[in-house]
């Protein structure tokens, strides 16, 4: 593979309960998973709304991506632009790709949209999240991923359900608990997870 100068963006802090839940642990992910290099731009407090930052990401929001040939912003592109430059984590074929890309919009679209309704206790979420699962639970039959092998479609997929990781209406679906489980346990996602944490800086708090 070329050479990619791999960067993100990431906040150089947030409080305690924000830690581990920012969207730039999706491409810290997927490199970790890829094996790729990279660094981090920590946006310290204001620096979301600057113009130079919104030239590269418009809505001022993390995480915003570079590899010195393309820069992305919002998360589902980055995951599958680094999805498509590693040899682990792309599809097998045209078709597999397209299948990948299907479930990256499922999770950020399908599934979060109706997650986050959940978290936020709005009415009818529960129902919307729970025939969600239900239909994820029936498409990933006895499958290990969402497609042959671990993906950035699972990255997504994971990161969204994780949002709602202790709820009951998650755990009342075995087969998503489960798979859900079996993602968070790659040691990938212990090393994002981690990377995040490591990053914030609490001499640089608002
Ligand atoms: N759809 C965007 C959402 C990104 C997002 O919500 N980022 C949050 C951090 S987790 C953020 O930057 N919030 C600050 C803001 O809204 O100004 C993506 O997936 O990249």
């Amino acid at each position: 593979m070329p050479d990619f100068d791999f960067h993100v963006s990431a906040f150089a802090w947030v409080p305690e309960t924000s830690r581990g839940w920012v969207k730039c642990l999706r491409p810290r992910w997927a490199f970790e998973e890829a094996g790729f290099a990279y660094r981090t731009t920590r946006l310290g407090p204001g620096e979301g709304g600057s113009d130079g930052y919104r030239a590269w990401q418009p809505f001022g929001m993390v995480p915003a991506y570079d590899d010195g040939r393309v820069r992305l912003f919002e998360s589902g592109a980055i995951l599958l632009r680094i999805g498509a430059l590693s040899d682990r984590l792309r599809g097998w074929d045209d078709a597999e790709e397209a299948t990948i890309a299907s479930w990256v919009f499922a999770a950020l679209n399908t599934f979060e949209t109706h997650t986050s309704r959940l978290t936020d206790g709005l009415p009818g979420a529960v129902e919307a999240v729970s025939r969600r699962l239900e239909a994820l639970e029936a498409a990933l039959g006895d499958r290990e991923w969402l497609v042959e092998r671990f993906s950035v479609a699972d990255i997504a997929m994971a990161t969204v359900l994780r949002e709602i990781g202790e709820t009951a209406v998650l755990r009342r679906h075995a087969g998503v608990s489960a798979y859900l489980a079996r993602c968070l346990a790659r040691p990938a996602f212990d090393r994002a997870l981690q990377a995040q944490f490591a990053d914030f800086d609490d001499s640089r708090v608002a």
